[in-house]
């Protein structure tokens, strides 16, 4: 099936499919497609933080939101680099970089950000940023200063999408995802769940994942972290079966794709978590902090990934080629 050929009915029939069916046919796709016992290890560092106009009704890091949070500006790039080192020697592969901006403005932060990202891949790491909206040009710039992939997430479905952010449009990170993938960045693009979207919503937003041309090198999946003084601090948190889906229709899709469990790990049990990575979810943040909430204590990832019989994957040949 190509993207093209791919219809929202199909993914709702995939998506409603008996669970255990689900997650057999997700594994097989895995397998066939990737090495099941890898798990890729990547960083988060937040290098600014607070601050952001947007009004992501999820996020620590709006302005429009109440959240007890420290803001910081941009980062010294030395000292971003100390931490990509400790990533990489903690046996993360790739490091990605998060800015709390709407867009990316042209001048000295953009130009700190573009040595931030030459120093990553001088660590023999795949960088990756996140920095809101980007133009064809700087776009452009990130891929000459070696960036691996952008991520900026589509995050739920068109319909739903403006009961959780009103100052952008879907169609504003549609642009953006164009800009990036025209400038030959892997794309690394995905959504949040637990936002009180319906079942439909979570089809939709798999259906346009999938239907991405390119396909999206890399699917973050987000579980609400609920942040105590924004807008859906009190959002009931989702049935785990239905995450578990997410990530099984999100590798039935996108089989190339790292499936990637992102924010929301530390309120998830392990056995959910071995389900996920049974169902095609190959590739956690590890840190004790994401971008300002906790995560997983290292030793513990360590131990369940010990346990399950995966291992940390080496970094990609490109990436230890440049640092050689
Ligand atoms: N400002 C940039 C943007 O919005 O594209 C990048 C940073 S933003 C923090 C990256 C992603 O983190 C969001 O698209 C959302 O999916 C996820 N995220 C943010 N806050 C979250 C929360 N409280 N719980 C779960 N995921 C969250
Ligand atoms: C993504 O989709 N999830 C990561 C990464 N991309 C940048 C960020 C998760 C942030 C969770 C909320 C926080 O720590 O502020
Ligand atoms: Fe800003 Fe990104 Fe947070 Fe939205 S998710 S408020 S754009 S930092």
């Amino acid at each position: 099936m190509t993207a093209h050929t791919l219809t929202r009915e199909i993914v709702a029939e995939l998506y409603r499919r008996p669970l255990l069916d689900l997650v057999f046919e997700a594994a097989g796709i895995h397998r066939a497609h990737h090495n099941p016992a890898e798990m890729q290890m990547c960083t988060l560092l937040s290098i600014k933080t607070g601050g952001c106009p947007e009004d992501c009704g999820y996020c620590s890091q709006s302005i429009h939101n109440n959240a007890a949070l420290e803001k910081e500006t941009l980062l010294k790039t030395d000292d971003v680099l100390i931490q990509a080192q400790k990533a990489a020697a903690a046996g993360s592969t790739r490091f990605c970089m998060g800015a709390a901006w709407r867009d990316v403005k042209d001048g000295r932060g953009f130009d700190r950000v573009l040595d931030m990202v030459r120093g990553v891949r001088d660590l023999g790491m795949e960088a990756c940023c996140t920095l809101g909206m980007l133009s064809a040009e700087q776009a452009k710039k990130l891929k000459d200063a070696g960036l691996t992939a952008y991520n900026h997430n589509l995050d739920t479905s068109e319909e739903f999408y403006g009961k959780i952010i009103t100052t952008r449009t879907y169609q504003d990170r549609l642009d953006t995802i164009e800009n990036v993938a025209k400038a030959g960045i892997s794309l690394c693009c995905g959504g949040i769940l637990g936002l009180g979207e319906s079942q439909d919503d979570r089809v939709s937003l798999l259906h346009r994942l999938a239907t991405l041309d390119p396909q999206p090198e890399s699917v973050p999946i987000n579980m609400l972290v609920p942040v105590e003084g924004t807008r859906l601090e009190n959002a009931p948190p989702l049935d785990i079966f239905e995450w578990i889906r997410c990530i099984a229709v999100a590798r039935i899709l996108m089989p190339r794709a790292m499936v990637r469990l992102s924010a929301g790990r530390l309120s998830i049990g392990r056995e959910a978590q071995a389900l996920a990575f049974l169902a095609g979810a190959n590739a956690i943040f590890t840190g004790d902090k994401l971008l300002t909430t906790p995560n997983p204590d290292a030793n513990e990832d360590s131990a369940l990934l010990a346990e399950l019989g995966l291992r940390p994957r080496a970094p990609d040949k490109e990436s230890e080629q440049k640092a050689a």
